[in-house]
Order: structure tokens, then sequence, then C-alpha cells
């Protein structure tokens, strides 16, 4: 008889994971992978594509990839069609391209707006719109989004990106409330601050070799003093896409080091000399 570990396994599934060819959608995969799942990836522009195939080889991961702008139907649905072919139906989805413009909303354009709203909510309706009908033919089906602390937080300069991460939540329950009667999941994965190319520059060292502001204030603010890495995501995704969760719907699951749970400390109370070892191999990571 199976045991419970089997329910975490994803052996003969079809994972396509968006925007994954590197940062935590290239974690995602490599999880999947490691539990038996077969990748199908997607990224924007070719020179993307083929990096995230080099990384993937590199990790003896036979992964399909191909170029697909998660914010254009036609090039969705050829995707998919394509993936489809190639390696089987699609039975899990995650919803990971995404893009920030740090802008303050009054210095905002509309086309700025617009860019951050297409990829990270319109890019997501797309792509579950597009894997659903095969997925409610077959009867089951596993949608995992990723929303963000500004699922839940504002602050300074993130507008539209906390307006599409807030809409993408609702969006979460939505499919959960529309296909949840087909064994259809839809649920999310809420990242804390991940140290990744996309808060690359929210860690930089300053020019005097003293840390970032917004470094200081992230880690007085999360109990675990730390940025969250990769790996830390992991665990949280398998168990999404996997029988383990089949009667968990509609869901954000935040994975934040305690941030939303900490009123958080004075910035200036850290001890700044703890941070460095981790930095310095945090910085690796891009090299
Ligand atoms: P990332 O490093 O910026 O990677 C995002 C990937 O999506 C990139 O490969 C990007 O390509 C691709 N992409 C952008 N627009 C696309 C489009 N229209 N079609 C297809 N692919 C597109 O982001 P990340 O830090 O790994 O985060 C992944 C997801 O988690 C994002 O949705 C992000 O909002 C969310 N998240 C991140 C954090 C964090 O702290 N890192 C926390 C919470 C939530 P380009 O390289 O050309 O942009
Ligand atoms: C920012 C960061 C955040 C993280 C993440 C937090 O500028 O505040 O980029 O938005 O990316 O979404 O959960």
């Amino acid at each position: 008889m199976a045991g419970i570990i089997d329910k975490f396994r994803l052996d003969g599934k079809v994972a396509w994971i968006t925007g994954a060819s590197y940062g935590l959608g290239l974690a995602y995969a490599q999880a999947f992978a490691e539990v038996g799942a077969k990748i199908v990836f997607n990224d924007i522009k070719q020179e993307l594509v083929d990096r995230g195939l080099e990384e993937y080889k590199k990790l003896g991961i036979d992964a399909f990839g191909a170029v697909c702008d998660v914010t254009k139907e036609d090039q969705v649905e050829a995707f998919v069609k394509a993936a489809t072919e190639k390696v089987g139906p699609i039975d899990i989805l995650v919803n990971n391209a995404g893009i920030i413009k740090r802008i303050p909303m009054t210095e905002m354009t509309v086309a700025e707006w617009n860019q951050v709203i297409d990829v990270d909510l319109t890019g997501p309706f797309i792509c579950s719109k597009a894997v659903l009908p095969s997925m409610i033919e077959r009867g089951h089906g596993k949608i995992i989004n990723a929303c963000s602390m500004m699922s839940e937080l504002g602050r300074e300069t993130v507008s539209a990106y906390a307006a599409a991460k807030g809409g993408l939540k609702m969006l979460t329950k939505n499919v959960c409330s529309e296909y949840g009667q087909f064994n259809i999941q839809c649920n999310a994965i809420g990242p804390g601050y991940i140290a990744t190319p996309q808060t690359a520059p929210l860690r930089e060292r300053q020019a005097d070799g003293s840390m970032h502001p917004f470094d200081r204030f992230i880690r007085s603010k999360t109990p675990a003093q730390r940025w969250g890495k990769t790996e830390d995501l992991m665990g949280l995704a398998v168990f999404l896409a996997s029988e383990a969760s089949d009667f968990i719907n509609g869901q954000v699951i935040y994975i934040d080091g305690g941030i939303l749970a900490y009123i958080g400390q004075d910035p200036g109370n850290l001890d700044e000399s703890k941070f460095q070892a981790e930095e310095e191999s945090d910085l690796k990571i891009y090299e």
C-alpha cells in the first residue's frame, strides 16, 4: 500500500512553470523534477530559454523550453499545443512569470502600469485559461500562482505590482470556486523577500560599502533576520503540486520568514556583522 510520502511524488505528471529560466521558477522546476515530474517552461526571449535549458541540463533535467510571452494569448496557446504534443497534457501550471516596476505612482505612466498588470495578472489568467479545458477533461489539475507580500501589504513605489498581486490572490480564489468541482486545485505561494535577480537592486551594497537601507529594513521586519533563499520555497511548491494538497483550494500560503506575523524592530538594533558571511554566499548566486 502506498505510504504518505508517495502522496508528495509527481511521477508521470507534466509541470509547466512560466518564466522559469532562472530565479524562483527554476527552483520550482528543480523540485518538481526531483520527485518525478516532467518539466516544460517558457520565457520571454530565446536567450533566456537557451540559458534555462543549459541550467536544466546541468541539473540532469530533460526539460522542454520555448519562447512564449504570457501576455500574448496566441503564443500561450501555441506553447501549450507544442508542450502537449512533445511531452504530454499539462497537469500542473505554476504562474511564476512576473515583473515589477518600482516607480512612485504619481510618476508612473499608464503604459508602465499596464505592463505590470499584463504580465503579473492577465498572464496568469491567459495561461490558466489555456490549460483548464484539458484539466477538466482529465478530471484533475493543479494551478499555483505566484503571489507576494504585496498581495497583503502595500509599500511606496510598487502600486501596479501590489494591485496585480492582490488581484492574483482573488483570481486564485475564483479559479478554486469555479473549477474545484472538477478536482482542480488553485492555490498560491506567497514568498516573502527572496534573494533573486528581481530583488537584487534592494540588496546591493552602497557606494561607501554599507548595507542597502532596504536590506537592513527587511531584516528588521523578518524574525529570521535574513532574506529567503529559492530552496526555502521548494517544499511548499511540491506540496501544492501534489496529491498531498488535494483538499486545499483557494489558499495563499505565505513563506516569508515571519514578516506578516511581526511588527518589526528598529533597523538600528541589527548587528550588521552577522550578515556579512551570508551576504557573500547570497551574492555568489548570480556570478
Ligand atoms: P525574476 O527573477 O524576475 O524572474 C521572472 C521571470 O519571468 C524572468 O525569467 C522573466 O524574464 C520572466 N518574464 C517576465 N515577463 C514575462 C512574460 N511576459 N512572459 C514570460 N516570461 C516573462 O522573478 P523571481 O524573483 O524569480 O520571481 C518569480 C515570481 O515570484 C514573480 O511573479 C515574482 O513577482 C514573484 N515573487 C518574487 C519574490 C522575490 O522576493 N523574488 C517574492 C514574492 C513573489 P526577464 O528576465 O526578461 O524579466
Ligand atoms: C519590492 C520587492 C517585493 C518582492 C516580493 C515580496 O520591491 O518590494 O520586489 O515586491 O519582490 O514581491 O513578497
